[in-house]
């Protein structure tokens, strides 16, 4: 898919309003996944983190341009690919990593590894394991939000394999019928594991269509491209906010890295020299580098200071994870149901709908 066209987005409305100090912080939360998961990929290969290391590398101006379009109540949630999504929400870096860690100290008490990057104190809500359950829980938040009579809109990231759950179009559905609030943002990064889209999908050349035929506007965004990505959204948040209406919407985009980091056939199911030609030409870090010094508002030197920076906080970040403490084996207990940890009638008897 190449969604590309001559449209300068640039001048978009939403663009022309960003200030110098704004694109360059762009270019640092991007700088910042980078670093998180460049360094955490380290400690995973010496052996301190247990479980799947599943990256964002190759994806970043995704979740950093929605963020940078989100307002006070607005909410996020998104698959497991969401490492870079949950610290560009607001989420510390130390507490991500603590939690790959396994330490008391991390984002989930280091309970959930990968799987438990959750910040809802910053409206963003994990991180799912199984394809496409953040479709439907998505629905439910923008129902949510909707109910309370609040102007906001739900953000749902989910990846080009998660289109074929069935999930998703109850989802749709749902959101179509009841004009929900909720934008899905398909992250179409050519491949759900090892299996390219152009063997999973019945219609190729574009996921999003789909959404047609429940009635829902969708759109097709070349996801390397902040300001596109940007000029795009914002029409489906106009809609979110004013029509309470979904939107669905495809960024193209590819992961660098394997399925996870462990993925020992990453080169069996797509050759080295398309890896490369996405690295080389395609990476969004290098494309928003690109378009700062063709501004004239950062130069070589600022930009490595930039990553450099990001590094450093990366690197603080796994020393503080490393030195915290585990909880004790007892802990396991806690944290499942709130209904038990909080000791009420219904965590007793374990009956919450009928006596
Ligand atoms: C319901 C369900 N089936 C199978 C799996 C196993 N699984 C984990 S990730 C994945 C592929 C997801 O691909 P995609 O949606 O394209 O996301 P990406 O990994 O490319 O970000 C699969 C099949 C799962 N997690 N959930
Ligand atoms: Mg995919």
């Amino acid at each position: 898919m190449s969604p590309s066209d001559e449209t300068d987005y640039s001048l978009a409305a939403v663009n022309a309003a960003l200030t110098p100090a704004d694109k360059i912080q762009l270019f640092r939360e991007m700088a910042r996944i980078r670093a998180f998961e460049n360094v955490a990929v380290q400690h995973y290969q010496a052996g301190r983190m247990g479980g799947f290391l599943i990256l964002q590398v190759g994806q970043e101006a995704i979740p950093v341009a929605v963020r940078s379009l989100m307002g006070p109540d607005d909410h996020s949630i998104c698959s497991l690919r969401g490492m870079g999504t949950a610290i560009v929400s607001g989420m510390s870096m130390r507490e991500g990593m603590a939690e790959l860690f396994g330490k008391a100290t991390g984002c989930s008490k280091g309970k959930g590894g990968q799987f438990g990057f959750y910040a809802p104190q910053h409206r963003h809500w994990g991180g799912h394991g199984y394809a496409a359950t953040q479709t439907a829980l998505a629905a439910g938040l923008a129902f949510g939000l909707k109910y309370q009579g609040k102007t906001g809109a739900v953000f749902c990231f989910l990846g080009d394999g998660a289109v074929n759950q069935g999930t998703f179009h109850e989802s749709l559905n749902l959101a179509s019928l009841f004009s929900l609030p909720v934008i899905y943002l398909i992250e179409n990064n050519g491949y759900a594991m090892g299996t390219s889209v152009k063997r999973s999908s019945a219609i190729n050349g574009s996921l999003a269509r789909r959404a047609a035929g429940y009635k829902i506007d969708w759109d097709l965004i070349n996801g390397d491209s902040v300001y596109e990505i940007r000029a795009k959204l914002q029409p489906a948040i106009e809609r979110a906010y004013h029509e309470h209406r979904p939107t669905v919407l495809e960024l193209s985009t590819y992961r660098f890295e394997g399925f996870a980091i462990a993925d020992a056939n990453k080169f069996k199911y797509r050759t080295r020299l398309e890896v490369e030609d996405r690295q080389q030409n395609h990476d969004p870090l290098r494309l928003w580098a690109a378009q700062l010094e063709s501004e004239n508002l950062m130069d070589q030197e600022g930009l490595k200071r930039i990553k450099a920076a990001a590094f450093a906080e990366a690197r603080a970040a796994a020393e503080f994870a490393r030195t915290s403490p585990r909880l004790p084996p007892a802990a396991i207990m806690t944290d499942i149901y709130w209904e038990v940890d909080c000791a009420t009638a219904a965590g007793s008897t374990g009956r919450h709908f009928f006596s």
